[in-house]
């Protein structure tokens, strides 16, 4: 049998591989081999296809560490290789990573995007504007033994501030963009009792929480991660709120009040034997009232309404209830997170570049048209700024632009 010694470029090589001591066969697999310039990290790459079963993958990489200058890479190698390599941009680096980590369809979308490298094509268009504006200012600069401009420095302020405006969209766009990839959070909150965890573990199909008769079961915020549609959510189940004097049980109200104000949805448990005669301490308008134990009575009890729109009758025990309100708040989640078809920000690196490019973007235009050279410094802290969300930190380029409008060989 012949010894594969070079595969042919992008092509699949049906092999076995040998144990290079014993020689006996490790596997039946593929080989492809990648030669650089052109493969993912650049640099000639070879893959081996394997089956997945664990002792056919240590016996390989036992074989394969035996070899010289041979080590298992280290998380993100080969991604970060690419990146040095000038093949991908950080942010699609990012986008790599977001992609393994996504879950659910709109998290694979949206990182999809990241990592095809349409985010850092935008943030490049906008990097260039600046580097224009600050090439037409600096050369305003230079030859100001002429009065400047005013022209052109009035031009150069509309033009900040629409990249502003633009970069401000952006900004409240990725509250919405890190939502999806972090997942939505619905705090389930209400008196001792009420059946929330009950709710919670129905919703969950599965046992996720603690459930008993006795009031106050449920102390700590517990987060249970779940598929809603396209999008991934957290429901977080936390202590009844009521006043007492038990100090553990305090310190959970307390964060159950914190869930409340941090939570992008609350669903407030009042159980449907109740009438309802006033809002639920911090209530908000959107939120959802879960009328729970339906089972419990026949007839929906008379409720004044007060301002909840949302009501949605729910029995844990019976599951009565509990498809409508799973439709329903699908319907909420995809509405609040929406069907993006554009690339965002999703991560706090890029959303602080952009928010001190579009920072300096606002002084730059305050700054014009009386005071060119300072307007001039804040469009380089706004490229620079951009330019960081792609990793690129290359004052070349800046000079480079800045020089190519010396057309006379100064
Ligand atoms: N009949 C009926 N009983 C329910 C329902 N949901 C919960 N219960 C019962 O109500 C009691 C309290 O349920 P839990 O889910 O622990 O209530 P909780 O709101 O999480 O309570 P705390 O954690 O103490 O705040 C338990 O005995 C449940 O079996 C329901 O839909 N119908
Ligand atoms: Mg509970």
């Amino acid at each position: 049998m012949s010894t594969l010694t070079r595969p042919v470029p992008r092509q699949a090589h049906r092999v076995r591989f040998l144990d290079p001591e014993s020689g006996s066969v490790i596997d039946d697999g593929l080989v492809l081999g990648f030669p650089g310039p052109a493969s993912f990290t650049g640099e000639d790459v070879v893959e081996l296809h394997c089956h997945g079963g664990p002792a056919i993958l240590e016996a390989l990489l036992a074989a394969l560490a035996t070899r010289p200058g041979l080590r298992p890479a280290e998380p993100g190698e080969f991604t970060r290789r690419a990146f040095l390599a000038g093949k991908i941009d950080l942010s699609q680096a990012e986008g790599i990573a977001d992609l393994i980590e996504a879950e659910s369809p709109a998290q694979l979308a949206q990182a999809r995007r990241q990592a095809d490298g349409e985010l850092g094509r935008i943030h490049e268009a906008w990097r260039a504007e600046c580097l224009d504006l600050l090439a037409g200012l600096t050369a305003d600069i230079d030859f100001a033994d002429e009065a400047i401009d005013p022209g052109l420095a009035l031009h150069a302020r509309d033009q900040c501030l629409i990249l502003a405006a633009r970069l401000g969209e952006e900004l409240l766009d990725a509250g919405v963009a890190l939502r999806v990839k972090e997942g939505y959070r619905i705090a389930v909150l209400g008196p001792p009792n009420t059946g929330k965890s009950s709710f919670i573990n129905t919703l969950a199909k599965r046992p996720a929480v603690i459930v008993s008769e006795i009031p106050g079961t449920t102390r700590d915020v517990i987060e249970i991660r779940m598929r809603l549609g396209r999008h991934e959510v957290i429901f977080a189940d936390s202590a009844g709120l009521r006043e007492t004097e038990d100090e553990i049980e305090a310190e959970g109200v307390r964060r159950a009040r914190q869930l409340a104000c941090e939570a992008d949805l609350r669903l407030w448990a009042v159980p449907a034997t109740e009438p309802i005669d006033s809002l639920p301490e911090g209530f908000r308008t959107g939120d959802i009232c879960l009328r729970t134990k339906s089972d419990l009575v026949a007839i929906p009890a008379i409720t004044e309404r007060h301002a909840i729109s949302d009501e949605f009758r729910v029995s844990a025990k019976t599951g009565a209830g509990m498809a409508e309100f799973r439709m329903a708040l699908i319907a909420r989640v995809d509405a609040a997170l929406g069907n993006r078809t554009h690339p965002a920000l999703t991560n706090a690196r890029q959303v602080t570049a952009v928010r001190e490019a579009s920072a300096a973007l606002s002084r730059a235009a305050d700054q014009l048209p009386e005071h060119v050279e300072l307007a001039a410094e804040d469009l380089r802290g706004a490229a620079n700024a951009l330019g960081r969300i792609a990793g690129r930190m290359d004052v070349e380029e800046i000079l480079g632009a800045v020089f190519s409008r010396f057309c006379i060989g100064k």
